[in-house]
Formats: C-alpha cells, structure tokens, sequence
C-alpha cells in the first residue's frame, strides 16, 4: 500500500545506466544525458495524459498531420516536449518525429552525435477514451562516430544504438534496451522516478495470443488469411487468443510479456502496411529482439531493411520467435 515504506535499494533508470556506462570503456555519458532528457520527456506526457481530461488537453487541435491525420491536442505537446528536452540534451543533431513532415536539425551550438527518430504519442485512436498509448524512440549513430547530417537520418535498424518504448497503461512504464538486455521501469508517481521493475525481460519462445486487426481481413494476402485461420482451427492445433488494443505500445508489451504474435501486415488499401518503419516498426524490432524474439516484414528482419524515406511504412510480424518463424514460412511457401 502507499503507506509501506519505499525501498531504500530501488535502482532508478537513471542510475541503473550511469552503471551501465561505467561498464564500457571511453564511454562520454551523452547516451545518459539523451536518455535522461527522453525520461522527462515520458514523465510529463504521462502527467499530462493522466490529466489530459481535467486540462482540456482532448480532443482535436484542428490541424492536420503529414499523413493527414487530425492531430490531437496531447499528440502536439507530446511533440513539443520530445522536441524542446532532445535539443535541450546537446545530443542530438538530427530528429524524426511522426508528427514533422521533414527532419528537424538542432542548432550547430547543440549538436550532439546522435540522430533520434520517435513517435511522441502513439495510438491516436485511444487518446479520447481512455485506452492505454505510448511514446516510442530509437537512437541511432553512425558507425565512424562523425555527428550525422541530415542525409544521416536514413539508417537502418544496424545502427541503433538504443531503443524503448514507454506504455501509458493502467501504470506508466518505460522499456529500454541498450543492446545489452531490455529493462522495464515503472514510474512511481510518488515521487516522479522511473524505478527498475523488471530486469532482463524475455519473451516467451512461443505463445497463445495472435494480435491483428481483424476487420481487414477482406484486405489480407492469402498467406495471411491462412495464418490467422489455422490460429482459430482446431485441427490444426492448439487455438490461440485473440487481443488487439489497436495501440502498438501496449499490443507489444503484451507480446513481450505473454508471448505470441503482433501483426500488421500489407493490405489493399495500405500496401506497404501502415505502421512506419523509423519510429515504429525499428523501435519496437529492436527491443523485441533483444528480448530473444523476433520482427520480420514477411521476407527480411525488420533491422536490416534500409529506409529511402523518413516516414516510410513496413508490413511487420513480432514476437515470439517461433510464431513468427511459422508466420514467414506461410508467407514464403505462398511466394
Ligand atoms: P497512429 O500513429 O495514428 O496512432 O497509428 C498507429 C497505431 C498503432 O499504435 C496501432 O498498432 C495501429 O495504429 C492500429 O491501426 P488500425 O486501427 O488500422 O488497426
Ligand atoms: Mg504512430
């Protein structure tokens, strides 16, 4: 309960990767100083969506976004604040947001040596409702150290230096990886810090939970049809659960945490799927497979795909390691 005394050994995000960057030789802490700015960044979007109905912060804002989507009034501040603390870090040269139609360059004064792609508030469907939506972010460098240009922004997931997400859910919690395992923080609204919860997360090498939109199934290739089918046939083995939040951050936590299979894949009216490749699909990849699973887009891993566009989109099937194997099989056989 809240009046159990707090534990005196709790290991904050921040000084669990001020140990972490101990570990590696000539380490400079700026990865530190990036995260510490992403870490406020989350603590105040999660204030404000908390008190987003108090603060008249639903609804729609009346503009539009690049994909010409409404934008709502939580996405802009979200934005703001990932924007203003990553440049505010002196980290950062380049960035990718969802909601900016070109790349945003910082100031020479302020550059630092990473470029960052994010989504500051994803699952724009639940905002008004109360469903559970997320932050997403991947921070990437490139291999010979220089700071990157704008030209830069185009990396595969190769050069991903750091991925998380963070899940506005029943509690806040941020996932990271820094290649070197995926650790869960939850934010303890007490006292407004991101404490270690779940240390080494791993993902099951097979599950029961199949998650997709299934209103487009009219949409889907064969080989998807066949997939989602075989996962409500008897016959062909054990059935699996359905769940779908429509909020990638927490349909994926989900599948970190119980296992099975996130899909979204190409559908007529969205050929290339919908979710995007630097800011949604990268992120997510990179911290599933650090987690001992796996993300295809039906052919290649998710990380090797090199993007020719900032905003591009990628057909993609995550999870459990095994789930997705069967998945790719189908989709190979079918080829
Ligand atoms: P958004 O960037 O407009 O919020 O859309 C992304 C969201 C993901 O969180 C989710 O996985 C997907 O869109 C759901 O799409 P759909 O409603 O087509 O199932
Ligand atoms: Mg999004």
């Amino acid at each position: 309960t809240s009046h159990q005394p707090l534990d005196a050994d709790s290991i904050t995000l921040i000084s669990f990767f001020l140990e972490h960057q101990k570990k590696i030789p000539n380490a400079t802490g700026e990865l530190t100083q990036l995260l510490t700015s992403i870490q406020t960044a989350a603590k105040t979007i999660s204030s404000a969506v908390r008190r987003a109905g108090i603060i008249k912060l639903f609804g729609t804002s009346g503009t539009t976004n690049v994909q010409g989507e409404e934008v709502k009034k939580l996405d802009v501040l979200a934005n703001e604040l990932f924007i203003n603390l990553l440049k505010s870090s002196y980290t950062v040269s380049i960035m990718v947001s969802e909601e900016n139609e070109t790349v945003i360059e910082v100031d020479k004064e302020r550059q630092g040596k990473y470029m960052v792609a994010f989504d500051p508030l994803d699952g724009s469907s639940n905002i008004d409702c109360l469903v559970s939506i997320g932050s997403i972010f991947a921070i990437f460098k490139k291999p010979d150290n220089s700071v990157p240009t704008v030209k830069d922004a185009l990396m595969s997931g190769r050069n991903v230096v750091a991925a998380g997400y963070v899940l506005y859910g029943s509690a806040t919690m941020m996932v990271i990886s820094t290649g070197d395992g995926v650790h869960g923080f939850m934010l303890d609204p007490t006292i407004g810090e991101f404490i270690l919860t779940e240390h080494n997360l791993k993902i099951p090498k097979r599950g029961n939970i199949y998650s997709i939109n299934e209103g487009y199934t009219h949409q889907w290739d064969e080989a998807i049809k066949e997939y989602v089918q075989n996962k409500k046939d008897p016959s062909k083995g054990k059935t699996y659960n359905a769940r779908y939040v429509g909020s990638m951050v927490a349909d994926i936590h989900r599948t970190i945490k119980y296992g099975g299979i996130f899909l979204y894949p190409a559908t007529t009216a969205s050929p290339k799927g919908k979710l995007r490749l630097l800011y949604e699909c990268v992120p997510m990849a990179y911290i599933v497979s650090n987690a001992g699973g796996s993300a295809s887009n039906g052919k290649i891993p998710i990380l090797d795909i090199q993007p020719t566009n900032i905003h591009e989109r990628t057909p993609i099937f995550l999870g459990s390691i095994e789930d997705v194997e069967e998945i790719v099989d189908i989709i190979k056989k079918q080829c």
